[in-house]
C-alpha cells in the first residue's frame, strides 16, 4: 500500500511513528511544510522536516519534541557573548550539523530535496521525506506588537504606516518570531505562507500524490502545517484529484490544541478550534473522512452533514501502541470511503 502524509513537525512525526508500526509494509511519501523555515546565522533551518527526520531516525529531544537528544548549547552560548542573536530561537550544537551540512549543499547547488535525502541517509527514517517545495517559502504573521516590545522599536514612532504609540505597532514578523519569541501571545492578524504562489511542488511530490493509495492529514496545524503545504499551488489539486481516499484526525480535542497554540493560527483564518470546525475549513472537497476524539463525539453528526465521513475514537498519542490504534482507525475509515 503507498501512504501520502502531509506533515509539520509534532504532531506529524509521532503519527508517522504510529502509521510505521500499524502499516509495517506500507510505502509511505511524507510531503513536509517548509514553511517554518528559517536563516539563522547564515544557515538554513528546516524544523518541520528535521523534526520528522530525528523523530523517526531516533534522534529526537523526546521530551522537548524538536532538536537532538543529549543536546548542549554551547555554540549559541559563544554567539550570544558576541551579542549575535537571536537569544530566542534554541540551536543546539549537535543540530548545528544538520544546518551546517545543509547549508554547504544548498551552495554548492543541490536543490532541498536532494538535501533532504541526503541527511536521511544517516537518519534512515523508513519513510520517504520530501520538502513540498525546493523553493522557499517562509510563513510570515502580521500582528500588533504592544508598546516596550523589543521588535517594536522606539516608542514615539508615529510616523508614516505606523499605528500611534499606545496602541502598539503592526509589523509583519517570521512565524517563528510569533510562535518562539512571542509564544502566540499576541492575536495573529494575518498568516501568509510568503513565497507559497511562485512555489513550485518538489520534484516527487505531485507523482507521489498520484500513485497513492490512501492520503493521509496527521494531526498537524491545518494553518501553518498542512495550510502551507496546501498553499504549493498543485498539491491541493493533486490531492482532489487523485481518487483515493483522503482521511484526516483531529489535532483538536476537547475544543483547543493538545499541544502549541494552533487556536491562535486558526482564529486568523476565522475558524472556530474545534474539531469540526477543522473538518469543515478543509472541506467535503478535499476530505473524504475525519477521526475526532472521543470527547469531541457530539459533533460527528454536523461533520457527516458536511460530506464527510467522521468517527469518535481515542486520538491522544501517548505512546507508539495508542498512535498505531489511532493509524489503523483512519486506515479502516479510507477502506470504508474507498
Ligand atoms: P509542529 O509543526 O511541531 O507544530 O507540529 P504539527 O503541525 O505536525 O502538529 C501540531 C499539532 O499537533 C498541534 O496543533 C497539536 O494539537 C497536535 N497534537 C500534538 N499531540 C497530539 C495528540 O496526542 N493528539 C492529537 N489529536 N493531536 C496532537
Ligand atoms: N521551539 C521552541 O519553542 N523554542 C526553541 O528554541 C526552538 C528551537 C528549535 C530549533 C530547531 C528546530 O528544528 C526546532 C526548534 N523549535 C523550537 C521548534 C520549532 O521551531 C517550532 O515549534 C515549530 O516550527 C512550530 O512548528
Ligand atoms: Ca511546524
Amino acid at each position: 500500500m503507498r501512504i501520502v502524509v502531509l506533515a509539520g513537525g509534532i504532531g506529524g512525526a509521532r503519527f508517522l511513528r504510529g502509521l510505521k508500526r500499524a502499516a509495517p509494509d506500507a510505502d509511505i511519501t511524507v510531503i513536509g511544510n517548509t514553511g517554518d523555515d528559517i536563516h539563522l546565522f547564515g544557515l538554513k533551518v528546516c524544523p518541520d522536516l528535521d523534526t520528522v527526520m530525528y523523530t523517526l531516525g531516533g534522534g529526537i529531544d523526546e521530551e522537548r519534541g524538536w532538536g537532538r537528544t543529549d543536546e548542549s548549547f554551547r555554540l549559541k552560548e559563544e554567539l550570544a557573548a558576541y551579542g549575535v542573536g537571536p537569544e530566542w530561537f534554541g540551536l543546539g550544537d549537535r543540530d548545528f550539523a544538520t544546518h551546517i551540512v545543509r547549508t554547504q549543499m544548498l551552495a554548492a547547488g543541490y536543490p532541498l530535496s536532494a538535501v533532504t535525502e541526503a541527511l536521511c541517509d544517516r537518519w534512515q527514517p523508513g519513510v520517504r521525506l520530501i520538502p513540498m517545495s525546493d523553493d522557499r517559502v517562509e510563513t510570515h504573521v502580521a500582528v500588533t506588537l504592544p508598546d516596550g516590545d523589543p521588535a517594536a522599536g522606539p516608542a514615539a514612532a508615529s510616523g508614516a504606516g505606523e499605528a500611534p504609540s499606545g496602541s502598539g505597532v503592526r509589523k509583519v514578523i517570521h512565524f517563528q518570531e510569533y510562535w518562539v519569541r512571542l509564544r502566540a501571545s499576541v492575536p495573529a492578524e494575518a498568516v501568509v505562507p510568503v513565497g507559497a504562489e511562485q512555489a513550485k511542488p518538489a520534484p516527487g511530490v505531485l507523482e507521489a500524490i498520484a500513485a497513492a493509495d490512501v492520503i493521509l492529514f496527521p494531526p498537524s496545524n491545518p494553518v501553518v502545517s498542512i495550510g502551507t503545504i496546501l498553499a504549493v499551488p498543485g498539491i491541493r489539486e493533486a490531492i482532489a484529484e487523485a481518487g483515493v481516499p483522503v482521511v484526516g484526525l483531529s489535532p483538536i480535542v476537547g475544543d483547543a490544541p493538545v499541544r502549541g497554540m494552533a487556536d491562535k493560527v486558526l482564529a486568523a483564518v476565522g475558524v472556530e478550534s474545534t474539531a469540526w470546525a477543522v473538518a469543515e475549513h478543509y472541506g467535503s472537497g478535499l476530505l473524504d473522512g475525519w477521526l475526532v476524539d472521543t470527547v469531541d463525539a457530539a459533533g460527528v453528526e454536523r461533520i457527516e452533514e458536511a460530506g464527510i465521513r467522521c468517527r469518535a475514537v481515542p486520538l491522544m498519542m501517548t505512546d507508539v501502541d495508542a498512535t498505531a490504534r489511532m493509524a489503523r482507525e483512519a486506515l479502516a475509515l479510507a477502506e470504508e470511503v474507498r
